[in-house]
C-alpha cells in the first residue's frame, strides 16, 4: 500500500531529504540551512575583499551572473579564456582565504554523497540578480575531474538545468531552494548544466538575490 503518512502530515520543518538525482549526484536538501547565518556573513567578507563583477566572457560578452571567489584560487574569465587565477585580476591581491564553515559544510555534503576526503581549494560565489542566468556549459578548467563539485543556493530559486555529456542532450529541470546542497561527482562531473534566468521576487535571507557557491578542487 502507498505511504500517504507524508501528504496527510506534512513535515513542519523544511524538507531535508537526500534524493539520489543520477549516478554521482546528490540533492540535500535543506542542509546548509543550519549555518546558513555564518554563510552569508562569510560571503560579505569574501566581497569586501574581492567585490562581484560581471567577468567578459573570451567571445567579449559580459556575463549576467556577478562572481568573486575565496580559497587559493579562484575562477576568472577574460578575453584571454578561462582560468583558475591564485590572484584577483581586479586588485592583484589574493583571494580571501576559505572560510571554515565553508570547508566544513563542502567536506560534509561530500562525505554523505560517498566522496570521502574532499578537499576543496576554490569557491566560486555566484550572485544572480533577476534576469541573471548560466548558459549550458561544462565545467573542465580544474585540473583533474576525479573530485566531486559541490553546489549551495542561498535565497531565491531557480531552476537548474542537469543535461547530458554532450550540449545537445536533453535536460532535466531541477528547482533549487535556500539551504539547498548538491554534490556532482563520478559520472556527473561532467554533464552539461546552466540556470535559467533567475525570477524577480524577495527571499528573507538574501533580499532581491540568488547566491550559489561552487566548491572545486582546482589545483
Ligand atoms: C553539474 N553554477 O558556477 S551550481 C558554475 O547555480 C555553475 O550558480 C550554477 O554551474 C549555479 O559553474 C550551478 C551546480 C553545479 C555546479 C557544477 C557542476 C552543477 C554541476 C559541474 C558538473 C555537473
Ligand atoms: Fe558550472
Amino acid at each position: 500500500m502507498k505511504n500517504h503518512t507524508l501528504e496527510l502530515f506534512p513535515p513542519a520543518a523544511p524538507d531535508t531529504r537526500h534524493e539520489p538525482l543520477e549516478p554521482g549526484a546528490w540533492l540535500l536538501r535543506g542542509f546548509a540551512l543550519a549555518v546558513q547565518m555564518p554563510l552569508l556573513a562569510a560571503i560579505d567578507r569574501i566581497a569586501a575583499i574581492a567585490p562581484f563583477r560581471h567577468l567578459e566572457t573570451p567571445g567579449g560578452f559580459r556575463m549576467s551572473v556577478g562572481m568573486t571567489n575565496c580559497g587559493t584560487l579562484g575562477w576568472v574569465s577574460d578575453r584571454t579564456g578561462y582560468r583558475y587565477d591564485p590572484c584577483d585580476p581586479l586588485s592583484g591581491r589574493p583571494w580571501a582565504a576559505m572560510p571554515r564553515v565553508f570547508l566544513d559544510l563542502a567536506r560534509s555534503a561530500a562525505d554523505v554523497a560517498g566522496f570521502a576526503d574532499f578537499e576543496p581549494d576554490a569557491c566560486l560565489v555566484n550572485r544572480y540578480e533577476p534576469g541573471s542566468r548560466l548558459t549550458l556549459h561544462q565545467d573542465r578548467n580544474e585540473r583533474g575531474y576525479s573530485d566531486p563539485i559541490v553546489s549551495v543556493s542561498l535565497g531565491l530559486p531557480a531552476v537548474f538545468l542537469f543535461g547530458g555529456d554532450s550540449r545537445s542532450d536533453k535536460q532535466r529541470r531541477i528547482p533549487l531552494q535556500h539551504g539547498d546542497v548538491v554534490v556532482w561527482g563520478g559520472p556527473a562531473r561532467m554533464r552539461y548544466h546552466g540556470v535559467l534566468p533567475l525570477k524577480e521576487g524577495h527571499h528573507e535571507a538574501t533580499g532581491s538575490q540568488r547566491l550559489n557557491l561552487t566548491f572545486r578542487r582546482a589545483g
